[in-house]
């Protein structure tokens, strides 16, 4: 094509790229279509900018001069790339190096075309699983494409999300051309205890939950500074590992116990899943002893990182890089924590501290082959898609978690004036009945396949048994002496352990598991705060499948037309799983609602606009976070003295979970 054609291409759709979300919507959609295959040749101006884009001739339209497009441009050009077809793992370190290269040259494309056409120039170049992570992480974080929704990863890396059994089915549909829907079962058999809650670990709005958060906080970050990003790390994890203890509760068996560096990995894991390409993911049996892994870690070494932040919260400081202490016996403290533990690039001393939670990551994927003599692919643990699967990464963050209640107990417990809020009495807490059950949700795996152009697409889904439950409502009933903004959270936590004795408040309030946090007014006199858990800002609607975004950001295209989706974020729990399972004799919670000043909010207008919503467990985009409590606040901290939470403006109650 003559480049006076192919300007012509780009300049019109630089017109409709930045003045059109559905355009963008369509671009995004068809760059993560089928990524293992070449860029479709019906999408003709990407399949275009992959073939005669050279980002280096459009370095002007870059906000760093073009030192990103040169860098990358260097290392493509010099073969130093992972090849395509080949496992990726956000741990390996070069795999990371070389898909936040991409993310650098498209985080300064300065348009939304140099960014369009940046993209699909590396999509035909660099490693499939490096671009799909670049592109998702770009997405989250460019101010061009803040209205773009961003396909469920279960339908665009189905590998990742279901077993090997249910991709070979897929695979002898599409060779037989006979389209399908295949049942997929959870992994493991009933000899198996922890098969019992599998159904959490495995479940596919969990994990795609889990790999948001880490895409929205991730630990590499060193762009603008993103609010109280320790701090997000340990309660997004803390109430994730919560969550799963209910869940076992309910399934009768103990809470998840912590991993012990000297002691072996009780549970095994037999993933039965594969990588598109790579092979199976390993298992990794019962009772494994700890080996430290080549290239990686010492268990010995570990144990001193750990021993290194045990001090610093008996001390009460960290020691920074420069020299200098900084203070964590205060709110701010967990934050300083989050970022050393996990650790990010926020920590002030990694070369002290370590990153003994990433670094635990790596070490737990690696126990079948710790020495690389198999040369096995990266375990489960390895991948933020498929970490929750193994009952390990709930061990471990039961011991990072551990790590953290320690720095928490170690505060002053908070006093009747911390918790006092005097314009408000809370008179009654109506609920509405609570219950959950199981259901069937199906799955799309067309991009699971590879494809040409010769062989027809056949229909191939997953069908696979989810929690939910029944949408309920709670009606606040709270007298007021005066007009004012007011801030809500609510709790439940369990009421019984698993031998069913009844639990102390001080033990279970590190299982409290938060509902909700919302901002409203309340008016002199008689309140009803009426509230359903569809609201919930910890929850996210079911996501907009793949092939409806597709089919919807087509049909906007060709109509000039508005896309029928708002919510752009992919972070937060499921609204589904907004209750853990109960029983049929209903399982036992107390319910703790908490009203406090409004003034507890960061931006003003939090009573009447939710900035997005979902902040609960992952914030407001590009904003603070809006809670300027602790989070997990006032549950967070030892309560030896329950007194000192009776105060009006709280109030709780028993509920029952049923399960039909
Ligand atoms: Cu999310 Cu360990 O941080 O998995």
């Amino acid at each position: 094509m003559q480049w006076a054609v192919v300007t012509a291409v780009f300049l019109a759709a630089t017109v409709a790229a930045d003045t059109n979300v559905a355009y963008q919507q369509q671009t995004i959609n068809r760059l993560l279509y089928k990524i293992s295959s070449p860029i479709k040749s019906t999408f003709t101006d990407l399949k275009q900018a992959a073939q005669s884009w050279n980002p280096r001739e459009h370095i002007d339209k870059t906000s760093d001069g073009g030192a990103a497009v040169k860098r990358l441009m260097d290392e493509l050009e010099d073969h130093r790339l992972l090849k395509q077809h080949h496992w990726f793992s956000l741990f390996n370190t070069r795999q990371r190096e070389e898909a936040l290269m991409l993310v650098d040259v498209l985080l300064h494309s300065r348009d939304f075309l140099t960014f369009k056409n940046n993209a699909a120039f590396f999509r035909e170049r660099m490693n499939e699983g490096e671009f799909a992570y670049a592109l998702y992480a770009a997405v989250t974080h460019s101010y061009l494409t803040r209205y773009v929704v961003l396909p469920p990863l279960y339908e665009v890396t189905p590998h990742l999300f279901t077993n090997s059994e249910v991709i070979s089915k897929a695979y002898t549909a599409k060779m037989t051309q006979t389209p399908g829907i295949f049942k997929m079962e959870f992994t493991g058999s009933k000899k198996n205890p922890e098969q019992r809650v599998a159904y959490f670990g495995e479940d596919v709005g969990i994990n795609s939950h889990h790999v948001h958060w880490h895409l929205d906080f991730p630990f590499w970050w060193t762009g603008d500074k993103i609010d109280r990003k320790g701090e997000l790390f340990f309660w997004a994890h803390h109430q994730l590992t919560a969550r799963y203890d209910a869940e076992r509760l309910s399934n009768h068996l103990p809470p998840v116990d912590e991993l012990y560096w000297d002691r072996p990995i009780k549970d095994g894991f037999a993933p039965h899943t594969v990588y598109k390409y790579g092979g199976e993911f390993p298992t990794r049996p019962d009772n494994k002893e700890f080996d430290d892994v080549e290239g990686v870690a010492r268990i010995r070494d570990l144990k001193v990182l750990e021993s290194r932040i045990h001090d610093a919260i008996a001390h009460g400081y960290i020691f920074n890089a420069d020299g200098t202490h900084t203070d964590i016996d205060n709110d701010h403290g967990i934050d300083i924590l989050g970022d050393i533990i996990e650790s990010s690039a926020y920590s002030t001393n990694v070369a002290y501290y370590g990153a003994l939670h990433n670094q635990a990551h790596r070490v737990l994927g690696a126990q079948a082959d710790p020495k690389h003599k198999f040369n096995l692919p990266p375990g489960v643990m390895e991948h933020f898609e498929t970490a929750t699967r193994d009952p390990a990464f709930f061990r471990l963050h039961k011991y990072i978690d551990g790590i953290f209640k320690e720095h928490k107990d170690k505060l002053p417990p908070y006093t009747e004036e911390d918790l006092l809020y005097s314009n408000v009495r809370i008179t009654d807490v109506e609920v509405s009945e609570l219950s959950t059950y199981f259901e069937d949700f199906e799955f799309d795996l067309t991009n699971a396949l590879d494809t040409t152009e010769n062989v027809n697409e056949v229909s191939v889904k997953t069908r696979v048994s989810r929690l939910n439950h029944k949408p309920f409502s709670m009606n606040i009933h709270a007298h007021a002496d005066h007009d004012d903004k007011v801030t809500v959270r609510i709790y439940i936590v369990p009421k019984y352990d698993e031998n069913h004795i009844e639990c102390d408040i001080d033990e279970s309030r590190w299982g409290a598991i938060l509902l909700d946090t919302f901002w409203t007014e309340v008016h002199a006199g008689d309140n009803e705060i009426k509230r359903k858990s569809s609201e919930s800002s910890v929850a996210i609607p079911d996501r907009v499948s793949f092939p409806q975004l597709i089919h919807d950001a087509d049909v906007a295209v060709a109509n000039r037309a508005e896309l029928p989706h708002k919510d752009t974020r992919s972070c937060g729990h499921p609204q589904r799983l907004l209750l853990p399972k109960g029983t049929k004799e209903g399982m036992e919670f107390w319910l703790d609602v908490f009203i406090t000043s409004g003034d507890d909010a960061v931006h003003d207008d939090l009573a009447v606009h939710d900035h997005g919503s979902t902040h609960g467990y992952c914030g407001i985009r590009g904003e603070k976070y809006p809670d300027k409590r602790p989070m997990g606040f006032p549950l967070d901290r030892r309560i030896p003295d329950i007194r000192v939470y009776k105060v009006p403006n709280q109030h709780g109650h028993v509920v029952k979970i049923f399960h039909h």
